[in-house]
């Protein structure tokens, strides 16, 4: 594997959407006991269901510390691949690579991660097992790789349609604790120069009481070219409703990287989630302290759905509105499969969704090319 100093789109590379055709995905096998309640025994069982389903239609390898190594070999199907590596957490969508490709052969970026804040507002510490693991995937991929550690990102802060438009939030990207030195034009700029588009939309805020500081894969994600979803409530009393007309008025003045409008495609938000006094007892503290208050509103969203090859994995809470998602999802996604995961509460319990635990590995339009030689040697 070669650490790369160039800049992707100087390479022709760019980073494809989620909607094309994938080679495989990312996951972590969660442990944390100050993220997951229990030991993470039920978080285990919700990832196990979508992994299952994930690898139904795609490549998955799962990451496990070696002390995990064993529950996650024996909780998932003989066609996902079980590999030791240390982390801090289980957001690969967050600490694995974000890939980009030139259609023959896929690199990986590695960002620098803190922990969605550092020592600002960062959810924990330290955080340098994670920080390391984009390097560690490339090079278990053997797939080169771009030193972008200099520049804070995280997978769930952006989404792109892979014709040149990327999607992100101010209240993520501009946050003090991410790039504080660098201006909005700069970290545009860094974004073009790394990614291959061409022109960025700004949202301005994310889910309500989102702890990522609003991350854009909770509040709005693109189905196609030139239409998305966005989280959506009609309740005039929940701040939610503010945050997503705002969006909403900027999506719809807005114009893609190819001059199209933007069709936007509400999707409602479930009632709002609380965690429970016998939850917030599941979880560890963290340096003595509870990482949830009972109670508090966790970032509950439709829109944290994973794109696999042949499904469309959606979040499920238990309410009126999960069979809704379902059914707009699947009129916008005819061609996979729609399905609910029943027990994503496990998961957001831990701070996210389906979304932030996943991290897709493109195909190439010449897959018989593709260097992930260790991969493909499995494939035969
Ligand atoms: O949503 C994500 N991408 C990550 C959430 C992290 C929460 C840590 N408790």
């Amino acid at each position: 594997m070669r650490i790369l100093h160039t800049e992707p789109s100087a390479d022709g590379f760019s980073m494809p959407a989620e909607f094309s055709e994938h080679y495989g995905c990312i996951l972590i096998w969660p442990h944390r006991r100050d993220s997951w309640q229990n030991g993470a025994y039920a978080a285990r069982k919700a990832f196990a269901e979508l992994i299952t389903a994930i690898s139904e239609s795609e490549k998955v390898i799962v990451c496990a510390r070696y002390e995990d190594y064993d529950s996650a070999r024996k909780a998932l199907p003989p066609q996902v691949r079980v590999v030791e590596m240390s982390s801090d957490d289980s957001w690969a969508r967050d600490v694995a690579p974000t890939f980009v490709t030139n259609g023959k052969e896929i690199r990986g970026i590695d960002w620098g991660f803190n922990a969605w804040g550092g020592l600002h507002d960062g959810l924990y510490f330290p955080w340098d097992k994670d920080n390391k693991m984009a390097r560690k995937l490339c090079d278990l991929l053997d797939c080169d790789t771009y030193d972008k550690r200099d520049f804070i990102l995280e997978g769930g802060s952006i989404h792109t349609d892979g014709e040149g438009t990327l999607l992100t939030t101010e209240e993520c990207l501009l946050s003090k604790g991410r790039n504080p030195e660098m201006s909005k034009a700069e970290i545009e700029q860094t974004l073009c120069n790394t990614l291959g588009v061409k022109k960025i939309i700004w949202l301005k805020r994310g889910i309500y009481h989102d702890e990522t500081n609003g991350h854009i894969d909770n509040i709005c994600a693109f189905t196609a070219p030139a239409e998305v979803v966005l989280a959506w409530t009609d309740d005039k009393n929940d701040p939610q409703y503010e945050i997503s007309q705002e969006c909403l008025d900027i999506l719809e003045n807005e114009t893609d990287a190819k001059g199209r409008k933007i069709k936007v495609h509400k999707l409602p938000l479930p009632e709002p989630v609380h965690i429970t006094a016998e939850e917030c007892d599941g979880l560890d503290d963290m340096d003595g302290e509870p990482t949830r208050i009972p109670g508090e509103r966790l970032a509950a969203s439709y829109v944290n759905f994973y794109i696999s090859n042949g499904a469309v994995i959606v979040p499920q809470f238990g309410d009126k509105n999960d069979k809704t998602a379902v059914e707009i999802l699947q009129k916008l996604f005819p061609t996979r499969n729609v399905i609910g995961l029943p027990h994503s509460r496990d998961i957001l319990i831990g701070g996210g969704n389906i979304h932030c635990i996943t991290q897709q590995i493109p195909s190439t339009t010449c897959s018989g090319n593709l260097r992930i030689r260790s991969l493909h040697s499995l494939q035969n």
